[in-house]
């Protein structure tokens, strides 16, 4: 019987985030066997893990199937994938940087400097979009000690709160691209594993399309569950079910998490009582 074959990070930021969506979608997978390769016992899948470098190429050669990585690591790879879903996971942006302290115009700043990154295919390409010629040093790691060294004028990396390039005394002045990790493919797969990648997409659909979701339930008087349906622009079509007290109604619906602390007041205000608000685990549309 066929197997699908997945790649992920062995460790760091994608290696627990890729194993929850697994997990999330009802996969059990061994725990901490250390191995290279773990088997799924309840889903036909194996999962390999590797350095998320490597990902783009073992999907590519077809020694994976389906490989999760950062788009940041996908393009710089230039592998020919497919990218079959962003998973809304270790966001973060790659972006260029300089010293705090010297004033920062426009991107002409970099025309004859030297750049340190360990994305040179990525920044080049961003560069020449805007006509700008800037030397590129590529470098592995620590890209951020890099300026102080006086050894380049500015950085290209991956930042994500900032607060790396603050404590390095840099300040962020362009954005080259956003990212995010996604789950990538190989074309022509053999048609017992579409069957299985199918089952597999649709299991992450529901789990992806239940995050920042909440179900919302609340009980109000009659009279008010128009304006209430008004309130929370989510709140589409919601259950309406009469409750044991004349007068009153419960209301359920699927909101978005944030929009709830949004109206909250407002909900209370409008005659809202006993209002629940419960996580929701899948989602299917
Ligand atoms: O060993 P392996 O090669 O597998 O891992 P790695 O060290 O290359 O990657 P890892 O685990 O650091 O990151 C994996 C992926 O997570 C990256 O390719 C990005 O897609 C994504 N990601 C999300 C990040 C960050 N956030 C991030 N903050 N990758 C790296 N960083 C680093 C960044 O390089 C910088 O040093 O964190 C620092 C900046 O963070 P802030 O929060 O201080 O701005
Ligand atoms: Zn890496």
């Amino acid at each position: 019987m066929s197997r699908l074959k997945i790649a992920i990070q062995k460790s760091g930021r994608l290696n627990e985030a890729s194993l929850s969506i697994l997990r999330e979608c009802g996969i059990i997978i061994p725990n901490g066997t250390g191995k290279l390769i773990a088997e799924s016992s309840n889903f036909p899948i194996d999962i390999l893990f590797l350095r998320d470098d490597d990902i783009p190429q073992y999907v590519h050669q077809k020694v994976a199937d389906l490989g999760i990585v950062g788009e940041n690591v996908l393009f710089e790879s230039r592998k020919q994938v497919l990218m079959l879903k962003k998973l809304g996971i270790a966001k973060c942006r790659l972006s260029l940087a300089i010293p705090k302290d010297i004033p920062y115009n426009s991107i002409h700043f970099f025309s004859g400097k030297t750049i340190a990154t360990s994305y040179p295919f990525m920044l080049r390409a961003w560069l020449d979009q805007y006509k700008v010629e800037a030397q590129i040093e590529e470098i592995s790691g620590s890209v951020e000690i890099v300026p102080g060294l006086g050894l380049a004028a500015g950085i290209c990396d991956i930042v994500s709160s900032g607060s790396t390039l603050f404590s390095n005394g840099l300040k962020e002045v362009e954005l080259v691209m956003k990212s995010e990790a996604v789950l990538i493919g190989t074309e022509n797969i053999e048609a017992a594993k579409k069957t299985l990648l199918q089952q597999l997409l649709f299991r992450i659909d529901a789990v992806l399309s239940a995050k920042g979701k909440k179900y919302i339930l609340l009980n109000t008087p009659n009279d008010k569950i128009d304006a209430i349906i008004q309130i929370l622009p989510g709140m589409k079509s919601p259950t309406i079910l009469p409750l044991a007290e004349k007068g009153w109604s419960s209301l359920h619906s699927v909101i978005d998490e944030d929009q709830f602390w949004d109206h909250i007041d407002e909900l209370k205000k409008a005659g809202a009582e006993g209002i629940l608000v419960v996580p929701i685990e899948k989602m299917i549309q």
